[in-house]
């Protein structure tokens, strides 16, 4: 009696998560960026096959003002507005990592947060207050000198007093 051999075929199946190769990354830009400067690129790795293990990008929080933008394919974090520090000067992104085809309506999700901190630049000339308007602008702030007001009687009589 011969043999008998049965071959099975294994089909994989969307068991396993993306994992990120780093949860946190901590990033430092000139605010003087321009659009499309790459910050960094973050990536998860899925070990399922084809579509199961594509993974696609995209952030979900910290980017209110839409300053960032990430590439979904490729994870590329890249300054999408201009930056100011004088406005924002730190940004904490989280990033979202879904595997599955774009089509699909469920995907096993992970998650990475990128800090971005916004340096300083010297883009800013000084400017004169006017101090007429920031008496009733409360959101100025005013420092006000008080010196010691002498009468003309006073210091005539005290010719060697010095201030
Ligand atoms: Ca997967
Ligand atoms: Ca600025
Ligand atoms: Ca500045």
């Amino acid at each position: 009696m011969l043999p008998a051999f049965v071959t099975v075929s294994v089909t994989d199946c969307n068991d396993n998560a993306p994992k990120f190769s780093n949860t946190e990354y901590h990033i430092q830009v000139s605010e003087n960026s321009v659009v499309g400067t790459r910050l960094v690129q973050v990536h998860a790795y899925d070990p399922d096959v084809g579509a199961n293990g594509l993974v696609r990008y995209d952030i979900v929080s910290g980017n209110s003002k839409q300053h960032l933008t990430i590439n979904s394919q490729s994870g590329v974090l890249a300054v999408n507005q201009s930056l100011d520090y004088e406005e924002d000067s730190k940004y904490t992104v989280t990033v979202r990592a879904c595997d599955g085809s774009e089509t699909s309506d469920e995907c096993n999700v992970a998650f990475a947060v990128i800090y971005v901190t916004v340096l300083d630049e010297n883009d800013n000339a000084p400017y004169f207050i006017d101090l007429s308007q920031a008496l009733f602008e409360p959101s100025l702030r005013l420092v006000v000198l008080i010196c010691p007001v002498l009468s003309p009687q006073a210091i005539t009589s005290t010719p060697t007093q010095q201030l």
